[in-house]
């Protein structure tokens, strides 16, 4: 009964309890920030406490442990590392990832008199989170906590930041009537499945079964949603091809008869032109963005479209909809399964041995590089290798940029339980998030695709990794430079650039597994394609954090979208 167990507690044991109530297992931060919770976590809980070298780095970790468990992830900073914390929040809110902060904030007895290290940082977190908001008195702990629980994992998911009063949030010191109640509901994602309405349902399955050149574009609500299943399922019985996002990538493996690849801006040719081909295209748990629509020119603007979406607002935003449902993606298609009438798969046979002949060229266009030999090595071969390496129940963290374009277009998944988490645009974000990923999923083996200009982000958290035991494996695509840059700098230098443009985008060539042993991970560099796959064996058996630096060709450059 509400209300049943309230008493005088602090705000510390009333926190404390409350997040070992929802679940939470680590919290990522850079002390001090509420003080007396972490004390009262070792006192009443087995949270972990993750003490790391960033707050920017704290927030990727929740980021990934989120994406990894599909449970909030809880990040912290004190006062003066919120806007750090603000920042690392922006990926998940790109992402829509259920990441809450907790930062300290201003006292009312002391602030506009200068005190050391503050500003109004409650602004900053208006435009990365759902739900901003302070909490200014002890009796607000549990009804706020509450809140941010709630907002995070609800309709499409997003950050939360709660601020605090005090530069520590000292707050949590103080005393106060309680009840650490927990909506068990609210824990995890999705707290509601809302059933779509039948009629919208059939006019979306009618139109799908009468298109003759359909395709299905999956993206992250497809994953958020656990919809996987049923989305195969949907698309095997109607015989629709299925193209994903980046941040839909796990909906479909790869190596499935009917996936043409991701779609977009960073992605696989075979996608593209499979989806600019099509007569229909039924979004999926997507919001249509730039990245997914290589900026509306995949499918282009006025093919006849349909859409699927948890949230009102994106249904329609970007392309004029023949027919829209409102639902969670899992019950949505699976209702469309149970309508769906096979017989008219048979009308798709000249459009699926289309897509097919697609799919071969993109593969026999790129089996050179894939298959490549060369040395230094093309980072091609490392998504091959990858993908037929990768553990069947593994989670791939991968970064943005060319590691991006690298691994959304090259790498394949081939098991339905592998996982695929993708930087949202900022570089950095994978590393910090792999080891978050396998703190969310401690019994599935991490692998962290990622630049050298993306690893050297957070290169300090190999220590944390080391002290915790996160036993991610960190694969460094490692060319010393940014090369993603070159073609962009090639085009303003007028095709060639001068010697001293080099200065824009490269680096010193440094050995990272060398670093990282110094710091106690255990250290694989890889010079030759042979030693790829044998390497990433030892890295997966060592049950230690690993980082494979991969000597790789400054020259490679990944194919550009086509449209
Ligand atoms: C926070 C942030 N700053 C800048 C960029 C722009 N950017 C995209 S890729 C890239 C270089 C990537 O270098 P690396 O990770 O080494 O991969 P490579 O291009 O060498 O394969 C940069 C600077 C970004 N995506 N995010």
């Amino acid at each position: 009964m509400i209300g049943h167990n309230r008493r005088r507690m602090t705000g510390a044991e009333c926190l404390a309890d409350m997040l070992a109530g929802y679940g939470v297992t680590h919290v990522f931060m850079v002390p001090a920030v509420l003080r007396r919770t972490f004390a009262e976590m070792e006192r009443r809980t087995k949270i972990a406490r993750i003490h790391t070298h960033g707050e920017k780095s704290a927030a990727y970790m929740a980021d990934g442990y989120a994406r990894a468990s599909g449970r909030p992830g809880l990040c912290m900073a004190q006062v003066i590392g919120a806007l750090n914390l603000a920042a690392g929040l922006r990926d998940a809110y790109l992402a829509h990832s259920p990441v809450i902060a907790f930062t300290g904030g201003r006292d009312p007895a002391t602030k506009f008199r200068k005190v050391y290290q503050e500003v109004d940082d409650v602004p900053a977190f208006e435009p990365v989170t759902k739900f901003n908001a302070t909490v200014d008195d002890v009796a607000r702990f549990p009804d706020m906590v509450r809140q941010a629980f709630r907002s995070a994992v609800s309709g499409t998911p997003g950050p939360v930041h709660l601020q605090f009063r005090g530069n520590e949030g000292q707050v949590d010191a103080e005393e106060a009537e309680m009840e650490p109640l927990v909506e068990a509901l609210f824990a995890r994602l999705p707290p509601f499945r809302p059933q779509p309405e039948l009629p919208h349902v059939r006019a979306a399955l009618d139109l799908l079964q009468n298109a003759e050149r359909p395709v299905i574009v999956a993206g992250g609500g497809v994953r958020a949603s656990g919809a996987a299943p049923e989305l195969v399922a949907l698309a095997e019985q109607l015989a629709i091809p299925v193209a994903t996002s980046l941040n839909g990538k796990d909906a479909i493996p790869g190596a499935h008869p009917l996936s043409v690849g991701a779609v977009g801006t960073y992605s696989r040719e075979s996608a593209n032109r499979v989806v600019n081909q099509a007569d229909l295209v039924c979004f999926v748990g997507t919001e249509t963005g730039g990245m997914t629509t290589h900026f509306w020119a995949v499918p282009k603007i006025g093919t006849p479209a349909i859409q699927i979406d948890i949230n009102a607002e994106a249904l329609g935003r970007n392309y004029p909809l023949s027919a829209a449902v409102l639902g969670d993606a899992k019950v949505t298609l699976a209702r469309m399964g149970e309508l769906a009438d096979r017989k008219t798969a048979a009308k798709r046979k000249a459009w699926l041995d289309q897509v097919r002949a697609i799919c071969n060229e993109w593969r026999e266009k790129y089996r050179p590089l894939l298959t490549s030999d060369a040395v230094p090595m093309r980072p091609e071969r490392i998504c091959a290798e990858l993908s037929e390496h990768v553990p069947e129940n593994a989670i791939v963290v991968v970064d943005t940029g060319h590691a991006g374009m690298w691994m959304g277009g090259m790498y394949d998944l081939r098991h339905p339980q592998q996982s695929y988490m993708r930087s949202a645009g900022h570089l950095g974000w994978a590393f910090p998030a792999g080891l978050g990923a396998k703190c969310g999923a401690p019994e599935r083996p991490v692998i962290v695709f990622t630049g050298d200009a993306g690893f050297w982000y957070h290169i300090g958290e190999v220590e944390t990794a080391v002290r915790w035991r996160m036993n991610t494996v960190v694969v460094v695509n490692n060319n010393s430079s940014g090369n993603q840059s070159k073609r962009g700098f090639d085009r303003v230098y007028g095709g060639k650039q001068t010697e001293q443009a080099l200065e824009l985008w490269t680096y010193t060539k440094v050995n990272f597994a060398k670093i990282a042993e110094d710091m106690g991970a255990l250290g694989i560099r890889v010079e030759k394609p042979a030693e790829f796959a044998p390497a990433l064996h030892r890295a997966l058996a060592a049950n230690r954090p690993v980082i494979l630096d991969v000597v790789t060709d400054i020259d490679a450059l990944a194919p550009v979208a086509v449209s």
